[in-house]
């Protein structure tokens, strides 16, 4: 290794840049590894250095571009470092346009199809790298490179690749570990347990991990999470903050489907189940007897009961369609339903759709992004789903999308919540290519946040029982994934 580099990252260590202990992350997960490239503003030599050796990576890489962009907020400053001291003019993007509304994204002088350097202190996911691309594609400017000082290698670079955008990192935390390791400023222990929740923690994996049709193997990592308690203080929206109190005092993580086609049968089993369920969902146009006057019967109960209603719909058209079948038609969705659905298939319009809906009524509502299926042979790909993730991530859903309908875990943001249905005691499927799996398997392999059960209850001779029996393995398996 260049003295250069091994002396970088002595200094980065020296000044707590990069910390070993027991640090417990924005996800709850704890972690033995803490970087934070902030403090390096407070050292201008090493800020020098970190400009200085990034730029030489864009330079041996003989990479082209006509602006440099950092990613806000700890690399601004090193992007301003590259841009006065090479000459390059710099772009700065805005994080808060949301709050102004008709504010640029992008601040400084750029034309259609320059292509744009982001610059990046620290790689984890790749997500922060993408969303500033996409604020640059979104004005004209294009992304092909990205420099970043310290590749976590969980899995950012292949995601990004998947996006076109190629990362050259400076150093990985293997360099890091080894340096440090040399000389003697962490042991072989702390070595090996970084590794292993590098290893164990990598990005790709859960995003990229086996859907059942593909082997039906999951044997994903260990999920540890925040109480219900904590993460109801941690997410940003309403609906889920009231979801995960409600789980947090019936303690429960169980949502019941009631697939059954009349009325009367709808209201039987939630006044059977109704104490042991956290959320109800519907199929209201299987319902052979639906009246208007139902919906309110199903929110008189949401109450006595204290669950949300989640109405299974699957909104899978453009924008302007499915503001109309949220809101009109004779179901009037948008007006009693908690949660909705979206196949994300048509891109955004989908959401945005929904959104301005609720916008528009000033209603609490949530929506799930389907990224996941769990049906036999479907069309769902690897791809597909990380681009749903992507699209929940997206700052301009940040006050609708609550998480996803899928069947694996595909972040650890504590606002997204992770529903998982093809669930039963007894694993197995029907003979219309339902697969099942096990409450036990979901929580805790899976990463679900809630389970949704429909036929294992509903078929049941003692419906109440049956819940009680789900509600207790949910909640069991979930006790053994807190942290
Ligand atoms: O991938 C999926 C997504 C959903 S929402 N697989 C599913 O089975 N569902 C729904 O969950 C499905 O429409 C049904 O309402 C419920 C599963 O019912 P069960 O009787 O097979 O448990």
């Amino acid at each position: 290794m260049e003295p250069k580099k091994r002396n970088l990252i002595l200094k980065l260590y020296e000044v707590n840049a990069i910390k070993f202990g027991t640090f417990i992350l924005k996800s709850g997960l704890e972690s033995p590894v803490y970087l934070d490239l902030r403090v390096i503003v407070s050292y201008p030599e090493i800020m020098k250095e970190v400009a200085n050796i990034m730029w030489t990576k864009a330079e041996e890489n003989t990479l082209r571009y006509d602006s440099v962009c950092g990613v806000p907020y700890t690399a601004l400053p090193i992007a301003t470092c590259i841009s006065t001291d090479h000459n390059i003019p710099m772009l700065i993007r805005r994080k808060e346009t949301k709050d102004y509304g008709t504010k640029k994204m992008i601040e400084g002088s750029y034309k259609e199809d320059d292509y744009c350097l982001i610059i990046e202190d620290v790689v984890t996911s790749g997500t922060s790298v993408y969303e500033t691309a996409q604020a640059l594609n979104s004005v004209g400017v294009k992304v092909r490179d990205a420099i970043v000082l310290l590749d976590r290698e969980q899995g950012g670079a292949d995601s990004l690749k998947t996006q076109d955008i190629h990362l050259h990192s400076v150093c990985t935390m293997t360099e890091v570990l080894t340096v440090l390791e040399k000389h003697n400023k962490i042991d072989k222990t702390m070595v090996e347990k970084t590794k292993e929740f590098i290893y164990s923690n990598r990005f790709d994996q859960t995003v990229k991990k086996p859907t059942p049709q593909a082997n039906g193997d999951h044997t994903g990592k260990k999920i540890i999470r925040p109480t219900w308690a904590e993460s109801a203080q941690k997410c940003k929206l309403q609906i889920t903050a009231r979801l995960y109190n409600i789980m947090h005092k019936k303690k429960t993580n169980l949502a019941v489907s009631v697939d059954v086609h009349s009325c009367r049968e709808v209201k039987k089993i939630i006044e059977a189940v109704g104490l042991h369920v956290c959320i109800v969902k519907t199929h209201i146009d299987i319902i052979e007897d639906f009246v208007p006057e139902f919906t309110k019967e199903l929110q008189d109960l949401a109450e006595k009961y204290n669950f949300l209603i989640f109405e299974d719909r699957k909104f899978a058209d453009i924008g302007n369609t499915v503001q109309s079948q949220y809101s009109r038609g004779i179901y009037k969705i948008s007006d009693w339903a908690d949660i909705v659905n979206v196949h994300p298939l048509p891109g955004k319009g989908v959401i945005s759709g929904l959104q301005q809906v609720v916008k528009d009524k000033g209603l609490k509502r949530g929506c799930l992004l389907v990224a996941e299926m769990s049906s036999a042979g479907n069309l769902i790909t690897k791809d597909y789903t990380q681009a749903s993730l992507r699209l929940a991530e997206a700052d301009e859903h940040k006050d609708f999308v609550m998480g996803f309908v899928c069947q694996s875990r595909l972040t650890e943001d504590p606002s997204m919540i992770h529903m998982v249905p093809g669930v039963k005691l007894s694993s197995g499927g029907d003979n219309l290519g339902q697969q099942y799996t096990t409450p036990e398997e979901a929580v805790i392999k899976r990463g679900a946040d809630i389970i949704i059960v429909g036929r294992g209850i509903t078929e049941a001779d003692n419906l109440k029982e049956e819940a009680e029996r789900y509600q207790k393995a949910g909640y069991e398996a979930y006790l053994k994934t807190v942290s």
